[in-house]
Formats: C-alpha cells, sequence, structure tokens
C-alpha cells in the first residue's frame, strides 16, 4: 500500500514509460512537471498547442523539449480535441489538462466519436498527502459533480475505489461524510450516506468497505470514534472520503491544502482513461503528483 508520494513514484518507476498527450501546455508550473516527469523516464510527453507559446513559455523555464513532440494546434479547443483523440486512437495512455478552461476539455472528453466517453459517471478524485497523517487519503468529489444524486453517488464512490486499488489498497475503507454520525431525516446527505452503507454491505457498491454517515473526525481520527463509541471497520481508519456535495468538498480540500499543507494529485476518473486535471493555481510538485497519479491509474486500467 502506497502511503505517500515518493512511494507513488517509485511503483510509477516500475512500469514501462506511458505516453500521455497535454492539451495546451503554456504555464511554467505545467511544463516543469511534465519535463520532471521525463527525467524520471516515467512518461514520454506529446505537447499539443500553439508551437510558439509552448517554447516561449518553455524557454523563460530554461526547459527543452525536443521539436517533434510538439503538435501545432493553435486554437485551445482544437489542441484539447487532438489530445483526447490521441488517447482514443490508443496513440497514449492518458491526458493532461494545460492552460484551457475545464469545460474545453470536458467538451472534447465527452465527444461521442473522437472522446473517452464511458457509461461511467466522470467525477474528480483527489489523493492528499497530508503531514499529520502517516498514509494518503482519496477525496471525492470536490471539483466536478455539484450535488450528485444516490446513483450518482455510486459511481463517485465506484471511481475512488478504482483509484484506491491501483494505490494498491485492496480492501479500501470508505466514509460518507456528512455533519454527524447518526442517520437525521432532516439532514438528507446522512439519508443517502446511509443507503449507500447498504448497498455496500449487500455488494451493490464492490471491492470496498463502506460506511456512513461518518462525522469528518470520525472518519479519520480513532480517537474520535473511541470517544463516540462508534462501531465501524471504516471509522477511525478511512482510506477514502466521500462529500455530500461540491461545496462540502472543495472547502475540505482548500481547507487540507492550504492550512494542512497537504501536496496532492488530482484527475477526472471515469473515461476510458485518465484525465489529469489539476487547478490552474497548483504549483509544478502537485501537478508532477498528478501525473504520475495519471501513470499509476492508467497501468491498472490496462490490468
Ligand atoms: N460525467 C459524465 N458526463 C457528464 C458529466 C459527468 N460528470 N457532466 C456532464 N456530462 C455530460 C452530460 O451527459 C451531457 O452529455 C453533457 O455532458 C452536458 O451536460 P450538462 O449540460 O449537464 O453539463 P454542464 O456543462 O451543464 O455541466 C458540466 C459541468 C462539469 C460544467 C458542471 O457539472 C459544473 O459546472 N461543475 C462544477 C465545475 C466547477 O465549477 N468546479 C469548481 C472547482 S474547480
Amino acid at each position: 500500500m502506497i502511503s505517500d508520494f515518493t512511494e507513488l513514484t517509485e511503483l510509477a518507476k516500475k512500469s514501462q514509460k506511458s505516453k500521455m498527450t497535454v492539451a495546451a501546455p503554456y504555464d511554467s508550473a505545467t511544463l516543469k512537471a511534465i519535463s520532471l516527469a521525463e527525467d524520471k523516464n516515467l512518461v514520454e510527453a506529446v505537447l499539443i498547442g500553439d508551437r510558439e507559446k509552448i517554447l516561449a513559455a518553455a524557454q523563460e523555464e530554461d526547459l527543452t523539449f525536443d521539436s517533434d513532440q510538439i503538435i501545432n494546434k493553435k486554437d485551445v479547443g482544437a489542441a484539447a480535441g487532438k489530445a483526447v483523440k490521441l488517447v482514443n486512437q490508443g496513440e497514449a495512455e492518458f491526458v493532461m489538462k494545460g492552460l484551457l478552461s475545464t469545460s474545453k476539455l470536458l467538451k472534447a472528453v465527452l465527444d461521442k466519436e473522437d472522446g473517452l466517453r464511458t457509461s461511467q459517471l466522470l467525477s474528480y478524485v483527489a489523493v492528499l498527502d497530508v503531514p499529520v497523517l502517516d498514509r494518503l487519503l482519496i477525496m471525492t468529489d470536490p471539483a466536478m459533480n455539484i450535488a450528485p444524486d444516490l446513483e450518482e453517488k455510486v459511481q463517485i464512490t465506484e471511481n475512488a475505489i478504482t483509484v484506491a486499488k491501483s494505490l494498491g489498497i485492496d480492501i479500501p475503507k470508505v466514509a460518507l461524510l456528512t455533519a454527524v454520525e447518526k442517520v437525521n431525516p432532516k439532514m438528507s446527505a446522512t439519508l443517502e450516506a446511509a443507503n449507500l452503507a447498504k448497498m455496500g454491505d449487500r455488494g451493490q457498491i464492490k471491492g470496498a468497505k463502506i460506511d456512513g454517515p461518518l462525522a469528518f473526525d470520525n472518519a479519520i481520527s480513532m480517537e474520535a470514534k473511541e470517544i463516540k463509541g462508534i462501531e465501524s471497520e471504516v471509522a477511525g481508519q478511512a482510506d477514502v472520503l466521500v462529500v455530500p456535495d461540491i461545496e462540502a468538498g472543495n472547502i475540505l480540500y482548500k481547507s487540507l491544502t492550504h492550512l494542512a499543507k497537504a501536496t496532492i494529485a488530482g484527475m477526472l476518473i471515469g473515461a476510458a482513461a485518465p484525465v489529469v486535471l489539476s487547478s490552474r493555481s497548483d504549483n509544478y510538485l502537485n501537478k508532477l503528483n498528478s501525473i504520475i497519479l495519471g501513470k499509476v491509474l492508467a497501468k491498472h486500467m490496462e490490468e
């Protein structure tokens, strides 16, 4: 089981180099992350976008890329389309977002002919290394699905279980987060959490131990679990946190990154291949972690 990003890098080094495409890599953090991933022999990148812009941004950081690894597409929508199409055609294993809006990349991913659409919902999964914890936390969905219903939460949970398994967690412990650990009919998130937990018990969601509703402290702290006397195989030791909606998730995610100084990797899951999608404001190390996670997940999906 992988417990930090150093171990994740070691895991990624064990498999053959992956080919990834990057749409509109015009910012220094993205280019630096790609260059570092190439130096570590993890990936071979195909950079797709306005060639002059890519080269100018690379030059600012003193980075060099071979001219034959750049495909010139001046329009960002066309760049996103080409980056996704190459993965669709099996020419690359996964795609990364550069400096373009998520909706442009999403449009390409969801394209019926050249995209990576599957029957599964697309959801955002973040992997966080929080300094006070001795294991990685997987959290979903802080960035894509706004107010998922029960059916969507099933798929969001399944997507996160896939990520957990790619990190070597055979039976991930999934906590369904709410404000309290008791079912309260006035709090709809607790009702959905209880439904999801029962679906986990009955094998309607497979491959994980799922429990909820659980408040954040009960999910991650053994001490809180014991004080509250909660009997659960998940409480106190959750690997995966499923949040009730985008507001709760985004605030939790940003609290962990800004106040608890978590380092992160993030991507969209549910497509035919991983879509590495970190925030524009992420630093190059977080983008590098995301590329490494993309590679590990792509290899896991091929198995
Ligand atoms: N998975 C698969 N397909 C999807 C998904 C999904 N999660 N979301 C939309 N689609 C498909 C639909 O099936 C349809 O074919 C097409 O996309 C358009 O569907 P709409 O009209 O419902 O989609 P939009 O464009 O209204 O909404 C999609 C967004 C991702 C834009 C929307 O969910 C959104 O705004 N999410 C929040 C993004 C955000 O602001 N994040 C902030 C933190 S970074």
